[in-house]
């Protein structure tokens, strides 16, 4: 396998929330003096012989020495990430450097995500599900140092992942980042550290706690993946304050499901808000309501944090198999939009709480709380953490709707960013001048506060929760030779929630015997992540235009649906 040195760039700069509001957050107790890394220390310090983790592990010993489950402490689970920590500095890996992390739900995950932090690193958060074209644009768009992935694990050869967008960029004169295969076995340390190596200083500010801490991944509202930078006061903030409203105690045993590396897993409350609490975690190794339900009983998991059409195929299964869920008590469902008829179905058949989530990896996160009437609690997506987080609703022109009215929602707060990392366009475009990040949803605000969903104005496709980019599609199509246009759209599904078509002009001369599956080679061989590939895809002769000649897509759509009704 190649390895390279790693003298990586040190982190850009990246626009920050203004010194006037930063006070204020100080002031007020939201930002305090505390790093992600020195924070999950303390919580594996303070919960030493708690039980931390179980999950299952693929290259790390099981309790009987062989790879297969494991059951931490914190403390144990701290002795394997100090080891981790090690390997990755002996790896080059050093201050302020990059790193995409990219692993399934395993324990290793929670290990080598803990050792980026220890090593004075910044994870950058992929999916196992990205493929070389995403790989190749976060290692570019950050100098990454390293890519920490497991070759021993499913899914993919990453290894062939890694050698084909490596030589990639060593063709466009750029270093790779090194290799961390997490297949090859660790040994704990006999100690946990006794500190994290110090946080280097990037922005303006002069506080560690002040500095980004990692990069999580957006849809965006436009292109490819845009990524976000998170500080470590901000991010703890809305840590601490999930735990809270969502009441996380040492006795939550919360079953992870959702892709570990989502904001939502990591911190609404998430993984994070576990460590806060002294809580228990349980990895499920698959989504299936089989698994999930044999690990709540064997594990007696009292919350659980679901996309809308996992908790659909939840109460599907729940309503067949009478499974014992007793311990259950929370089931959180969020990510996108929940209908109120399937709301209203998860206390009665899964016998838990429904908590509505509504949050995005920039920040705003709300939800519905213990105290809200029922109704509220199945008809919205809640309330923002923080009294501080301000919501405007607006027009297309940016002026304020009347109260009630639907709009596109603006926020702005104590831990939402100011700008994507290195998107200086984007950037003008995704926030207001007074620095409101334009969401890209449409909302209306009920009289109590309570925010509603109710539609969406970027064009963005949300398939199973995970948000795709039209653009990046389209512009993907695009450099087919035997295409001259094409749109890409999402359509409702039962099961996933939205599925990706793409609507194709071809060009002239071309013809596609079996376009869907022309279409599903060509994206595979650019790299592109599986779940982004049109599951359906259309030939037109032309494309529907607006009567200033842009290409109509809500008229596309019509055409689409109907299309789709008459002919499954
Ligand atoms: P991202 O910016 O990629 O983190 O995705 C966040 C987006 O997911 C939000 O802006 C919404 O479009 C969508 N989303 C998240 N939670 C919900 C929810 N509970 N209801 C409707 N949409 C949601
Ligand atoms: O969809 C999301 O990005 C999301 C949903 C719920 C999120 O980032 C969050 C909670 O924090």
């Amino acid at each position: 396998m190649l390895t390279y040195s790693s003298q990586r760039t040190p982190l850009e700069s990246t626009p920050l929330i203004p010194e006037a509001f930063a006070a204020r957050y100080r002031e007020l107790g939201y930002w305090v003096e505390e790093t992600i890394p020195d924070f999950l220390l303390s919580a594996c310090r303070s919960h030493a012989d708690r039980q931390g983790l179980v999950a299952l592990a693929h290259s790390l010993p099981g309790k009987d020495g062989k790879p297969g489950q494991v059951r931490w402490t914190y403390g144990e689970l701290a002795r394997y990430a100090t080891a981790a920590a090690r390997r990755l500095s002996e790896a080059g890996v050093g201050p302020g450097d990059r790193v995409l992390l990219q692993l399934p739900n395993t324990a290793e995950y929670l290990v080598y995500l803990l050792g980026i932090f220890w090593a004075g690193a910044l994870p950058v958060f992929c999916l196992p599900q990205h493929r070389q074209k995403e790989l190749a644009h976060f290692a570019r768009r950050t100098d990454a140092a390293a890519h920490v992935f497991s070759t021993a694990t499913g899914g993919a050869d990453f290894a062939a992942l890694y050698e084909t967008y490596a030589g990639e960029l060593v063709g466009e004169g750029l270093v790779p980042p090194v290799v961390v295969d997490v297949a090859e076995p660790l040994e704990p340390a006999e100690q946990p550290l006794e500190a994290p190596v110090a946080v280097v200083r990037t922005g303006e500010s002069d506080r560690p706690s002040e500095q980004v801490a990692f990069l999580q991944l957006s849809g965006g509202t436009t292109g490819v993946s845009k990524l976000i930078p998170r500080t470590h006061a901000a991010y703890l903030y809305s840590v601490r304050e999930s735990a809270r409203i969502c009441g996380l105690t040492e006795d939550t045993r919360m079953l992870v499901v959702l892709p570990a590396a989502h904001n939502f897993t990591m911190s609404s409350p998430g993984i994070l808000g576990a460590f806060h609490a002294g809580a228990s975690l349980v990895f499920a190794a698959d989504p299936s309501p089989q698994t999930a339900f044999s690990l709540i009983e064997a594990e007696q998991v009292t919350f659980a944090a679901l996309v809308p059409p996992l908790a659909q195929a939840w109460i599907a299964s729940a309503e067949r198999r009478a499974p014992n869920l007793a311990s259950l008590s929370t089931v959180q469902v969020g990510g996108a939009k929940l209908l109120p008829a399937v709301a209203a179905r998860i206390q009665p058949v899964l016998g838990a709480h429904l908590q509505q989530v509504f949050g995005m990896a920039e920040g705003l996160v709300n939800y519905t709380r213990a105290g809200d009437p029922q109704e509220t609690v199945l008809t919205t997506q809640g309330t923002p953490i923080s009294p501080d987080d301000e919501i405007r609703v607006v027009d297309d022109y940016d002026r304020d709707v009347s109260e009630g009215q639907s709009g596109h929602l603006l926020t702005r707060g104590p831990y939402t960013i100011r700008g994507y990392y290195r998107e200086d366009r984007a950037n003008r475009d995704g926030f207001t001048e007074d620095g409101f990040y334009r969401t890209g949803d449409i909302v209306k605000v009920h009289p109590g506060g309570h925010i509603e969903v109710t539609g969406r104005a970027k064009d963005q496709i949300n398939r199973n929760g995970e948000k795709i980019a039209v653009d990046e599609i389209e512009d993907l199509a695009l450099t087919h030779p035997g295409i001259h246009d094409a749109v890409a759209l999402g359509i409702p599904d039962k099961t996933v929630g939205e599925r990706v078509a793409l609507v194709v002009v071809p060009a002239p001369g071309t013809s596609f015997t079996n376009p869907r599956r022309e279409l599903h080679d060509f994206f595979t061989a650019a790299g592109l992540a599986a779940y982004k590939i049109p599951e359906r895809v259309e030939v037109y002769s032309s494309l529907p235009v607006t009567n200033i000649g842009k290409i109509s897509r809500r008229e596309l759509r019509e055409q689409l649906l109907t299309h789709l009704k008459k002919q499954p």
